[in-house]
């Protein structure tokens, strides 16, 4: 497996979560992965424009009230080449952020040459476009820019059209935007609530999970924000959201999806986003990442 940092905070209006693929490392992943057997590869960070080096005079596209537009597209093309690349290698591509907009990069490399489904955990629905969002940040719009909607329609750095819509399922939701809710009740999208965890058991609905993102594609991409889980577990967070996923509801989920890819090899990509490290006590958060990423790649207790 390959361990890819994509250090950008462009899509965020937090300043520290472009230190997240840092803070994950510091927190032993690599050691901890190594535990499945696994052989790991780390690739390093890509090369982001530094926030502070960046000319704030050059033009900038203006797509709605989408912000750094410039910027993100950049980190997008490189990461889509990045995780294609790795896949072409034949080896699992582990992208660590920055803020969920990296995910548009991690989509379109993972569906460049398949058919794929993403399992999406997450407080958020990042289902806004550059019209509809309330705040202009593109960590909240990834699942909206991989499936082409609003102006994303003719952003081709954006779109994973490999990335079907009816195989799109997320997990845990509870904080929406009035007009991200509207937008996600209209699509083909799959969306599982707090309330359904609440209701349901985390077994049930992650297993549900599993088999919508999995039916009659290629591959599976996780998309783990780590504000999905409760505060308390996970404070280094820009938009913490109270109410969230436990300790052990996240480790079981995660383990659930190695447990599938035992017997289907559907796991194709994973990405861990939104560790703050500046705003987390001691390296809480992105130990968390780390010991979440071992369980998905099939770290058992016994
Ligand atoms: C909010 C926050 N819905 C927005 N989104 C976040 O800005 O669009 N996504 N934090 O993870
Ligand atoms: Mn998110
Ligand atoms: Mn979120
Ligand atoms: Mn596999």
């Amino acid at each position: 497996m390959r361990i890819i940092g994509a250090p950008s905070d462009y899509g965020a209006n937090r300043r520290g979560v472009d230190m997240g693929p840092s803070a994950i490392r510091y927190a032993d992943l690599a050691a901890g992965i190594e535990v499945t057997g696994a052989t790991v590869h780390d690739a390093g960070d890509l090369a982001v424009p530094r926030a502070e080096e960046r000319d704030p005079d050059r033009e900038q596209p203006t797509v709605g009230k989408a912000k750094f537009l410039r910027e993100t597209r950049e980190v997008s093309r490189t990461l889509a080449d990045a995780v294609a690349d790795s896949l072409a290698d034949g080896e699992f591509p582990l992208v660590l952020g920055g803020d969920h907009s990296i995910a548009i990069g991690s989509l379109a490399g993972t569906a460049r040459d398949a058919e794929v489904g993403a399992v999406w955990f997450d407080a958020h629905g990042d289902f806004n476009t550059p019209e509809t969002s309330p705040s202009g940040n593109v960590h909240g719009m990834p699942v909206a820019a991989a499936l082409g909607k609003g102006s994303f329609a003719d952003a081709t750095w954006a779109r994973a059209d490999g990335l079907r819509e009816e195989n799109v399922v997320f997990v845990g939701l509870r904080d929406i935007d009035e007009h991200e809710r509207e937008a996600i009740n209209e699509s083909d999208v799959t969306a599982f609530t707090m309330s359904d965890i609440d209701e349901r058991g985390i077994s049930t609905v992650v297993e549900e999970a599993l088999d919508v993102a999995s039916a009659g594609v290629d591959g599976v991409h996780v998309s783990f924000d780590l504000d999905w889980l409760d505060p308390n577990e996970a404070p280094g967070v820009g938009t913490p959201v109270r109410g969230g996923a436990t300790y052990r509801e996240a480790h079981w989920a995660l383990e659930a999806v190695a447990n599938r890819d035992a017997e289907d090899g559907i796991l194709r990509s994973m990405e861990l986003v939104e560790v703050n490290p500046i705003l987390d006590q001691s390296n809480r958060t992105a130990e968390m990442a780390a010991e979440l990423a071992a369980s998905a790649l099939g770290k058992r207790i016994l």
